[in-house]
């Protein structure tokens, strides 16, 4: 890249965004503990036009289809009924969505928790918790998303998740496994590639507690408190999961996953063989050297880029 193009491709923050980024102790904490509770990074019209959107998606509304449907990819549909709903991919087929979710303020954020350079939208799913206590689908076991990123380079990447309102514990917020992210896994089997939906619960939670005792850590359980605009934001390694929405009222939110610049299409075998896979496989640009282009712009947009004149 030419330094013109960096200059072109500056983007700038106001003064008033610059003050909302994580302090210095904040990455600190961040670097620790593996999660951060950022600052109120969404204007409340910004969330309102979300949920609007999100109400049209719902109903039906695309401004791009898939081209081919990926192998693992998560699609609610009103056929599915009344479980937790999940679709991938919403940042590429919903303009407004994406428009909104690309804000450069949430990446800057990323990069400063993430110490990367660059921010490039990986994944965006939509989620949405009926408001119906029993319903076993609300429960997301423990997990950490690397876990689905076998097949992605980077040991920096992470998720924001963003709340369309203030979502608390009553609401089956997102919980956090506090310093979890630096602890050594062990027991890992290809299993943990597949889907949480699609794995064993009391295995999951096994796995937490043998884990946590092999790094002599206790599990701390963090439920991340988001008030309206704000986000939590979790390393890529970082056990999280989340329980029943008890709160009469719908628990709508995306999760965004980011990658940071230097991230990669990498071989990483299964032990049958085969190699680890993510969706974009099937659908991003190939690289010049024929592997997945898991910086394809159709895809993977950028959204955030520090330049030398922006300092880290
Ligand atoms: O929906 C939740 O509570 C958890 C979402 C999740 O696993 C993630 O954002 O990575
Ligand atoms: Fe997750």
């Amino acid at each position: 890249m030419t330094t013109t193009e960096i200059t072109t491709d500056r983007t700038t923050l106001t003064p008033e965004e610059e003050a909302l980024l994580p302090t210095d102790e904040e990455v600190a904490h961040y670097a620790e503990h593996g999660w951060y509770l950022s600052k109120k990074l969404f204007t409340d019209d910004e969330i309102d036009e979300l949920v609007a959107a999100s109400d049209r998606y719902y109903d039906g509304e695309r401004d791009r289809l898939l081209p081919t449907r990926p192998p693992k990819l998560a699609y609610w549909e009103p056929a599915k009924g009344d479980v937790q709903r999940h679709n991938d991919y919403v940042h590429h087929e919903h303009d407004v969505i994406g428009r909104i979710l690309r804000k450069p303020l949430v990446g800057a954020v990323a990069a400063r928790l993430a110490r990367a350079d660059e921010i490039r939208v990986f994944q965006a799913t939509m989620i949405y918790k009926p408001p119906i206590s029993g319903e076993p689908s609300n429960i997301v076991p423990w997990h950490f998303d690397k876990h689905y990123w076998s097949s992605s380079s980077s040991e920096k990447m992470l998720t924001a998740f963003i709340p369309f309102h203030d979502c608390g514990e009553e609401m089956g917020t997102i919980t956090m496994v506090d310093g979890s992210h630096r602890w050594q896994e062990i027991g890992a089997d290809d299993t943990v590639v597949r889907h949480f939906a699609d794995r064993d619960r009391d295995q999951l939670e096994e796995m937490l507690a043998e884990n946590a005792a092999y790094n002599d850590a206790e599990i701390r359980k963090i439920p991340m408190v988001i008030p309206k605009g704000h986000m939590s934001f979790h390393h890529c390694r970082t056990y999280h999961g989340s329980g029943a929405n008890v709160s009469g009222r719908p628990r709508r939110a995306i999760s965004l996953h980011l990658q940071d610049g230097d991230n990669a299409w990498r071989e990483f075998p299964l032990s049958d063989g085969s190699l680890a896979a993510y969706n974009h496989d099937v659908l991003v640009r190939r690289t010049a050297d024929g592997r997945p282009d898991y910086a394809d712009p159709e895809y993977c947009p950028v959204i955030w880029r520090t330049s030398a004149q922006q300092g880290g």
